[in-house]
């Protein structure tokens, strides 16, 4: 892949997890949500405001391209502790965000000093199964050589707030699944059957194989957002959420614009779900597949140009 694709398929990436983010957010838990909802909201004039999804992914983006210098092995693109410092920084600074109530509790705690391990069990002694790892990793995608390097910097982006299994689980899906994504060009078709298996060897767990076995069977009957969400849940759990977004994405791929729109009409955490959907379907059809009114209007445009610049 040349270099102007490279950094297009990044572009894709981290302006569809912000678009998604910022045209999610307003239909959180809302039933009944159109596509002409989501269209005048695409289109209403004022600018697209982003949510802790894209915020943390920002950071996390940030921290990675600084540390692509230095890093003699791959791990260590991601300083645990350093990182745990920076998210809970950018939470200090903007706690209007839409953070969830477990990371605010532990973000707080860790701008007071206590150590993060720590810190991150004092709200769910097994650690927190939310969204919140799977959310932000997609920055990792961009910077892992294959899929194993993807997996471990996934792992490791999301266990300094998360660390209940669930969540790695859901922040490995993603990450894998948005490499997958970006290895294919944009005008091929993409094959639900062969990308959900090599998600699948990236998430070996019972909970997670039945999942993606749900995501397969409603690709096959051509599933629409309720159904989907009735299947595979849309809560802000990491297993109620990263296969819809997965699906999302794979029941409108070559159409990132329909990726989102069917992620927020499947309603529940719809920010997330279409963010997620969002980075998935930016990765395979590229930042040029976007609607340009729509991610010009994004509050964090010139970060996510830069961001996508370094890391492709
Ligand atoms: O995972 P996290 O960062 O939340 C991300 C979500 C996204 O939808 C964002 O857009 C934002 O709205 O929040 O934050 P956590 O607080 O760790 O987890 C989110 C929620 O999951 C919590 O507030 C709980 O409702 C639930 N949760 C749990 N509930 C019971 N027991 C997570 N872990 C547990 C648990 O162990
Ligand atoms: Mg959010
Ligand atoms: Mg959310």
């Amino acid at each position: 892949m040349d270099d102007t694709s490279r950094i297009d398929k990044a572009r894709g990436v981290l302006f569809g997890l912000a678009l998604g983010d910022c045209l999610g957010a307003p239909f959180e838990d809302k039933v009944g949500v159109t596509d002409a909802h989501i269209v005048a909201q695409e289109n209403a004039g004022d600018p697209l405001t982003h949510t802790d999804d894209t915020a943390l992914a920002l950071v996390l983006s940030r921290h990675l391209a600084h540390r692509r210098g230095d890093a003699r092995e791959p791990s260590d693109l991601v300083d645990l502790d350093q990182l745990a410092t920076e998210f809970a920084a950018a939470w200090h600074a903007e706690p209007w965000r839409g953070y969830g109530g477990g990371v605010t509790k532990s973000f707080r705690l860790i701008v007071e000093g206590t150590p993060w391990r720590q810190a991150i069990r004092a709200v769910y002694p097994e650690g927190s199964f939310g969204n919140g790892g799977a959310m932000r990793v997609a920055p990792v995608a961009l910077v892992g050589a294959d899929v194993a390097q993807v997996a471990e910097l996934a792992r490791r982006s999301a266990e300094v707030t998360h660390a209940h299994e669930d969540a790695l689980h859901g922040a490995v899906c993603q990450a894998v699944a948005v490499h997958a994504a970006l290895a294919l060009a944009p005008d091929e078709p993409v094959r639900a059957g062969d990308f959900v298996d090599t998600v699948r060897r990236a998430v070996p767990s019972p909970l997670w194989q039945d999942k993606l076995d749900h995501v397969i069977g409603l690709v096959e009957r051509q599933a629409g957002p309720a159904e989907a969400a009735e299947v595979l849940g849309n809560d802000v759990s990491a297993p109620g959420s990263v296969p819809l977004a997965l699906l999302s994405f794979l029941r409108n791929a070559g159409s990132p614009s329909d990726a989102v729109r069917f992620a927020i009409r499947a309603g529940g955490d719809t920010d997330t779900v279409a963010s997620m959907a969002g980075a998935l379907a930016g990765a395979h059809s590229g930042y040029a597949a976007w609607p340009r009114n729509a991610v010009s209007r994004l509050e964090a445009a010139a970060q996510l140009h830069l961001y996508a610049e370094h890391l492709a």
